[in-house]
């Protein structure tokens, strides 16, 4: 089965096209996981690697995250929560204080897009909330953004307390414009990207092992 012309609708973000190829693939039996793996996640897998080299910008990706999202959302009814999400579940937020969340947000659409199970808490994370989202869910790993260098404190703050009081095998990311590798190690965060394509590669670093 050729999903060339799938992935190019989600690049393109053509919403309509993408739930009528994802439709017709579905009649012509090919399985959902396969549609999910070969064309959605592989389309946004895409999008990500042409992001990281500013071949397409912030619209482009918000635009293809839409339609695949169209897309999930047809197969979602026919996959086992297994076989959503198989990759790990990770948490993301900004940190408390902090209101910004558009990088965040194409960190956790990249992240998705990836196959992981993403909880989305927002803005203004409090530590607390980051930790009980984490036992809720059994994440695996907590992603962190920070964009003012006022609220950086509360991200070294968030760290500690999730090393403290969460699993022991939790992960745990940062970024954000202001936060570099140094201040990830200082703050003993486990990784640190400086943007959303490569985020991905250090979340599938971290949760791997
Ligand atoms: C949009 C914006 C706002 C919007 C936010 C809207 C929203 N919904 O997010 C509004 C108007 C609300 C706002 C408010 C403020 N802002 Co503002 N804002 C910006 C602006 C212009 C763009 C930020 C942005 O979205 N960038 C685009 C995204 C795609 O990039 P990004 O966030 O860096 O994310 C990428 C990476 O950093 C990384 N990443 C991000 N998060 C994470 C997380 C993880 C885990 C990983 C791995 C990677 C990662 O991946 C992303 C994608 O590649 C910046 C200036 C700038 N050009 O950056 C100022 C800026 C961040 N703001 C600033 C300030 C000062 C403020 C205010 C204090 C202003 C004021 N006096 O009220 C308030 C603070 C409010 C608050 N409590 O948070 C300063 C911060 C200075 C500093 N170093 O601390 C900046 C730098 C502007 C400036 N030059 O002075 N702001």
């Amino acid at each position: 089965m050729n999903f060339e012309k799938l992935k190019s609708l989600i690049s393109s973000g053509n919403v309509p096209e993408v739930r009528k190829s994802v439709e017709d693939l579905l009649m012509s039996g090919t399985e959902p996981l396969k549609i999910l793996n070969s064309g959605l996640i592989e389309a946004m897998e895409e999008i990500g690697e042409k992001f990281k080299k500013n071949e397409v910008y912030v619209p482009e990706v918000l635009m293809a995250a839409r339609a695949m999202k169209e897309g999930v959302s047809i197969l979602k009814p026919l996959l086992s929560s297994e076989q959503l999400g198989t990759k790990g579940c990770i948490i993301i937020g900004t940190v408390k204080g902090d209101l910004h969340d558009i990088g965040k947000n194409i960190v956790a659409i990249m992240l998705e897009g990836a196959g992981f199970k993403v909880i989305d808490l927002g803005v203004d994370v409090s530590p607390e909330k980051f930790l009980s989202a984490v036992i809720e869910h059994k994440a695996d790993l907590v992603a962190i953004s920070a964009l003012l260098t006022t609220t950086m404190p509360s991200m070294k703050t968030t760290v500690s307390i999730l090393k403290d009081k969460g699993p022991s095998n939790l992960k745990i990311m940062v970024g954000g414009a202001p936060v570099t590798k140094e201040f990830a190690e200082e703050i003993q965060a486990d990784g640190f990207s400086e943007e959303a394509g490569t985020a991905v590669d250090t979340a599938k670093k971290l949760i791997s092992g």
